[in-house]
């Protein structure tokens, strides 16, 4: 991997990946690109050009231009937008990940783009989910999830692309907030502790999904693209997660820090029924074999970080405020 291509640069992910790849492969190796572009170091800190992942031809000029030998495709609708607006779902997250297949493929390019545990429905196995079990989501996201598992799996049998991906759980961070999504409750719940001492949760207590700070899925992105890919069994998407919680617990955890901390409750239905439809836990077992992934942030070590960064982004504001 020596030049990459991010689509969805601006996003959640995109955001604090763009900055490790350029630390790690040189900011000029690292091409960002989003459908707009704004005042962040993801756009501003080397190159960037605006994509809309729809627009194929754009994606291939763009790849051609770079002589980029690797696509992170980021860009997609998340959860609870997707199930909003399912049909604009469908175009942006199948029609972006297909031109970034055909792309990759005419190119000979390696692909990542992640799933997610929303890939798992109702019917399947809650607790311990296994790498390969019931994939039959009740979601317009997790319907996009598993056919672009289908669709990567395919493009590396049919035509030798060098698909790779993971089933992201929840992911928290303190830089780009997340947008659209079900698990956002547990990155409110910081930024709300800090500013307000108190946090109204749309998801219900003894909800549990699997969550995982933003360090960890950074690092299991970069470890999974430089992997042997003789030792790849799975090239739809690998379960990867390190902690499942609910938010009673991160709010026990937040009150090591900050005693007086308050948390209720107003559960919105539609993210509610989503996080139900998704499993307790997942078994990570497949990704520690066949490429050592492993996490470093529990819920301890994170709310700790979490909170003291925020902190500290609150207190730049402020005085950029003055
Ligand atoms: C969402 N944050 O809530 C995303 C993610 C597992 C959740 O896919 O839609």
């Amino acid at each position: 991997m020596k030049k990459i291509m991010v689509t969805g640069a601006l996003g959640q992910i995109g955001t604090e990946l763009v900055i490790k790849l350029r630390g790690i492969y040189g900011k000029d190796n690292v091409v960002a690109t989003d459908i707009r572009m704004d005042k962040s170091a993801a756009a501003t800190s080397g190159p960037f050009e605006t994509l809309d992942v729809t627009d194929g031809k754009k994606m291939l000029e763009l790849a051609k231009k770079y002589q980029v030998d690797t696509i992170m495709h980021l860009a997609a609708m998340l959860s609870a937008v997707a199930e909003a607006k399912p049909l604009a779902a469908w175009n942006v997250n199948m029609g972006g990940l297909v031109n970034a297949l055909e792309t990759a493929k005419e190119l000979g390019l390696k692909l990542f783009t992640p799933s997610s545990i929303g890939a798992f429905g109702p019917s399947t196995p809650k607790d311990r989910t296994p790498q390969v079990t019931i994939e039959r989501p009740t979601t317009m996201y997790g319907v996009n999830k598993v056919s672009g598992e289908l669709l990567c799996d395919y493009y590396f049998t049919k035509f030798g692309v060098d698909t790779r991906g993971v089933r992201f759980p929840g992911l928290i961070s303190y830089m780009a907030p997340p947008g659209g999504g079900t698990t956002d409750y547990a990155v409110e719940i910081y930024y709300d502790a800090v500013e307000k001492g108190r946090y109204t949760s749309f998801i219900d207590k003894g909800t549990y999904m699997d969550m995982m700070y933003m360090p960890d899925a950074l690092q299991a992105i970069v470890q999974l693209m430089e992997a042997d890919p003789a030792r790849l069994k799975y090239r739809n998407a690998y379960n990867i997660t390190a902690m499942s919680v609910e938010p009673e617990e991160i709010a026990k955890e937040i009150r090591h820090h900050l005693p007086n901390f308050k948390l209720d409750y107003s559960v919105d239905p539609v993210r509610q029924a989503i996080a139900e439809s998704w499993p307790n836990s997942i078994d990570d077992s497949a990704a520690r074999e066949d490429w050592g992934f492993k996490s470093n942030y529990d819920l301890e070590k994170m709310t700790k970080d979490m909170l003291r960064k925020i902190e500290r982004k609150i207190e730049r504001k402020g005085k950029l405020a003055q």
